[in-house]
């Protein structure tokens, strides 16, 4: 009895929802359409534990090794159907690319964007003296040695079969005296060209940009202009990587993925929330209406033929300081297509009418209205099951595989 009650109510939902769609110039096959080949990366660093420089608090649902995060990783895509690749990061992610490429084919994913780290201080040139930084740094030795780490990255790329190199780097400066900013400009420029130089064509290198920390003073890539003028130096393969927390508080980051977007130069994302700084939140929990306004850009940019929503890289980079890292991940992966569906449900039409009448309010309300009114659960959850997959990810792990997961006490 009260399944047919459930039944006839999600029947009535969808008719609404229909209709909803229809009078915004779409319709819910489009949307489904659109949903059903959006794919986010999930990053292996993701499954792990994170601290703060006071504790790190261990409870037993994170990973502990490689293969525990691709185990996580595995049940994230079982649950969603939108996340079949894991960004890797190295030396983070071990040394060991036969057991992560197992890993992956048993758990039916692909390796996703490959990172290498620059920041690791690890035996060899890369020692301490990574503290001066990677391609920035004054020592030579030093510098040749994170180049060839990212050369080395590339093979592993091509050993797993990914396509994609994402560089961010640690680099930058904490007092004036510390190295001349011209000389740090040209350092990263000419570093920066080997790494380029020894892609395939098929290939490509995201550079991510970020203002601050750990350097205070002067970052080598502080913005997603010294981001830009690097890849437009470098060619075509190299675009820029936008992570949502890596901005002074305030700024416009969609009107950043815009100009990105027209002057063709947008790689990707590396999605996740803040408050303050690079908190690394989970995306959406803080602000979804900015996760609703970038995606609003992209499907305008699609709109207007200038890149196709799914040739953007999309990657989740977030630390788990607090909750359990597989259900934040899910919570990300849900938040992030909820933003998708309002984009797609923006009446194009009505807005562009109401820009060409100089009517900001209608304008707003066009955008608002996407934002609030479109029913997004029921176009989520009815897209999910009509691909087999559970109609509540996050609620599905809850109450069927995590029960029976086991609890460590707080370390
Ligand atoms: C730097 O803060 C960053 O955003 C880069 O993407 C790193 O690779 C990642 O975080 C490590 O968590
Ligand atoms: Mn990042």
């Amino acid at each position: 009895m009260l399944e047919r009650i459930q039944d006839a109510l999600q029947e009535q939902q969808v008719a609404i929802t229909e209709k909803i769609l229809a009078s915004r110039g779409t319709s819910l096959k489009e949307v489904k359409a659109k949903l059903s080949t959006f794919r986010v990366e999930i990053p292996s660093w993701g499954f792990g534990r994170s601290g703060t420089r006071y504790a790190t608090y261990i409870d037993g649902t994170e990973a502990a090794s490689p293969r525990e995060k691709l185990a996580l990783a595995g049940l994230c895509q079982r649950l969603t159907g939108c996340t079949p690749a894991v960004a890797l990061i190295f030396p983070w992610d071990g040394d060991d690319y036969d057991l992560i490429r197992k890993c992956l084919k048993e758990e039916g994913l692909q390796a996703g964007a490959v990172n290498p780290s620059s920041f690791l201080p690890r035996p060899g040139p890369l020692d301490y003296r990574l503290k001066w930084g990677s391609l920035t740094n004054p020592v030579p030795e030093v510098r040749r040695a994170y180049i060839q780490h990212a050369l080395d990255c590339l093979g592993i790329m091509r050993y797993l079969d990914s396509k994609t190199l994402t560089v961010w780097l640690h680099d930058g400066t904490n007092s004036p005296g510390q190295l001349s900013l011209l000389e740090q400009t040209r350092l990263l420029d000419e570093g920066a060209q080997p790494i380029y130089d020894a892609l395939r064509p098929h290939e490509s290198i995201l550079i991510e940009y970020k203002f601050f920390e750990p350097a205070f003073y002067a970052t080598a890539i502080a913005d997603w202009g010294r981001s830009y003028a690097l890849c437009q130096r470098l060619g075509d393969r190299a675009r820029v990587l936008v992570d949502l927390g890596h901005h002074p508080l305030g700024t416009n980051v969609e009107q950043i993925v815009a100009n990105l977007q027209y002057f063709g130069k947008l790689g990707g994302f590396h999605l996740n929330d803040r408050k303050y700084a690079d908190d690394d939140l989970t995306t959406g929990s803080v602000d979804p209406f900015q996760l609703f306004r970038i995606f609003n850009v992209l499907v305008e940019a699609e709109f207007r033929g200038l890149q196709k929503v799914n040739n953007v890289v999309f990657m989740i980079d977030e630390s788990h300081y607090l909750k359990d890292p597989l259900e934040e991940m899910l919570e990300a992966v849900d938040s992030i297509q909820r933003a998708y569906v309002q984009a797609l449900a923006v009446d194009r039409t009505r807005w562009a009418d109401a820009q060409k009448e100089g009517d900001a309010e209608a304008g707003d309300q066009v955008l608002k209205s996407a934002f609030f009114d479109t029913p997004a659960t029921t176009i989520l959850q009815s897209a999910r099951l009509e691909r087999g997959y559970p109609a509540d990810p996050l609620q599905e792990y809850r109450f069927k595989y995590k029960a029976s997961a086991k609890r460590l006490s707080v370390a």
